[in-house]
């Protein structure tokens, strides 16, 4: 009989058959599965073909074949085993569920993910979800999000799975497809499912109050039959990060959409947008067309950096159990505080200013040398109390600080720049995290350089 894998739980496979009826089946033997190497052989959406347990009582199958799969999506674990999982096969449609806060989902989460779907050729469109939570604040977050997905050519979708908004548009794009729900745990994959079809009733949890994660309710890739549009539905476990499994260094850049559209007019035909000259990806960068975070995703990717994604995944929890999430030996701590009216040159004229000057010693102990010279490090530490305003009261007020939306992607291209300027990794803190920061200040040497008046 051939059948389609409905639910995997590592030993048992659900197996619905052409007939409409059930199986629970069991994997005969070993039969060659194809060449991938992954922790589970049979994958939620996989086409089979299974016989009928005669030896036992109840009406178990025995699956002793595996179609070709159309596509499916893998990934690689995060943590240090390398191993990889496949989520689902036979695809038509990912959606990635995207939430600001409760919990916060990154944009280099984001990013591998489409990364991902784009090297499997499968659609991804972005669900961003609890949008009836909104702040002024994390509403401008989500719209800056869907702004640069958007502008790339990612569908977005503006959905609260909890007050049934945006659930008929979702319902369109599903229409006669296989569709999956991906996202961290807690984004509200299972409260969607139930919004689309209220009769399934899956479980769902909230998320805990004191690290705003959810829980892994959902513990294996499901799918279920809709009952509009001839559509089927994966709900999945929520994933923490996301390792994208090996690709050629070439080849990544291909599956930045924006960077692809570039490709031809850089001066390389195999250019990386690193280092190489008359780059048109890095241009684009500089005139802002190109998102930061997106190239910063990129290079992560490119160096094969699980370390430092690792880091940001887990950097919160990091940070908030005393673990040492950034260290330098010799160079600069550069605290910085982002206003509401800066721009892009404000970040051009401090990067180029901070690694010149001139404020280290030489041998003559005389402060001659820039950061530049002397090959030192830099941590960034995002601060906006630096804008506290002490006129009035005895309670700064810190009015002029910018907003999330503006400031993390200036902080972004802030780090990114000094990167590039310093030809090096800078490391950095946790954006808006409360954290401990200590410092030996040789010298003492403090210095504060203020773009708005460059004294
Ligand atoms: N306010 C609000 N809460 C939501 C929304 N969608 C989901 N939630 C809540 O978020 C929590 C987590 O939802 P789940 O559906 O369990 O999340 P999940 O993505 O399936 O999580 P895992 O199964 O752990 O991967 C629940 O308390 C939901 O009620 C929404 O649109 N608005
Ligand atoms: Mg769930």
């Amino acid at each position: 009989m051939k059948g389609i894998v409905y639910k995997s739980t590592g030993s048992w496979y659900t197996v619905k058959a052409e007939s409409g009826t059930f199986y629970e089946c069991r994997i005969k033997g070993k039969f060659r599965l194809q060449g991938i190497k992954s922790t589970n052989p049979i994958a939620v959406g996989d086409e089979v073909d299974f016989e009928l347990d005669t030896t036992s009582d109840v009406e178990n199958g025995l699956i002793h074949a595996i179609r070709d799969r159309k596509n499916y999506i893998v990934r690689k674990s995060v943590n240090l085993s390398k191993q990889t999982h496949i989520i689902a096969s036979n695809i038509d449609i990912v959606f990635l569920l995207v939430t600001i806060n409760n919990p916060p989902t990154t944009t280099s989460f984001i990013d591998r993910f489409l990364v991902t779907a784009e090297a499997y050729g499968i659609e991804a469109v972005l669900i961003f979800n609890k949008i009836d939570t909104f702040t002024e604040d994390t509403s401008d977050e989500q719209l800056y999000l869907q702004y640069v997905y958007s502008q790339i050519g990612y569908k977005c979708l503006r959905v609260s799975a909890l007050e049934n908004k945006g659930i008929d548009e979702l319902k369109a794009l599903m229409t006669n497809k296989t569709s999956m729900f991906s996202g961290h745990s807690g984004v509200g994959k299972s409260t969607l499912v139930n919004a689309l079809e209220p009769g399934l009733n899956l479980k769902t949890k909230k998320i805990s109050d004191s690290h705003s994660q959810g829980q892994h309710t959902t513990t294996f890739a499901e799918m279920f039959d809709l009952s509009f549009g001839n559509a089927k539905i994966i709900d999945t476990p929520g994933i923490r990060g996301f390792g994208v499994v090996d690709m050629d260094k070439q080849e990544i850049g291909d599956y930045f959409p924006e960077f692809f559209a570039l490709k031809e007019q850089c001066k390389f035909n195999n250019c990386l947008h690193k280092d190489e000259p008359k780059c048109a990806v890095k241009d684009a960068l500089e005139k802002d067309e190109i998102a930061w975070s997106r190239y910063k995703s990129y290079t992560q990717i490119l160096e094969g950096d699980d370390e430092h994604y690792r880091n940001d995944i887990y950097g919160e929890d990091r940070a908030e159990n005393n673990e040492v999430v950034a260290q330098i030996q010799k160079g600069l701590l550069v605290l910085v505080g982002i206003e509401d009216t800066d721009s892009i040159e404000d970040i051009n004229w401090l990067t180029s200013k901070i690694v010149n000057l001139r404020i280290f010693e030489d041998e003559n102990h005389i402060m001659n040398l820039s950061l530049k010279d002397i090959n030192g490090e830099m941590i960034i530490v995002s601060q906006f109390t630096l804008h506290a305003a002490t006129k009035k009261g005895n309670r700064p007020s810190y009015i002029k600080a910018a907003k999330p939306d503006v400031a993390i992607p200036l902080y972004e291209t802030f780090v990114r720049q000094m990167e590039l300027e310093l030809g090096k990794k800078v490391q950095t803190g946790q954006f808006g995290a409360d954290m401990k920061v200590s410092l030996v200040n040789d010298g003492p040497v403090t210095i504060i350089i203020d773009s708005k008046n460059k004294e």
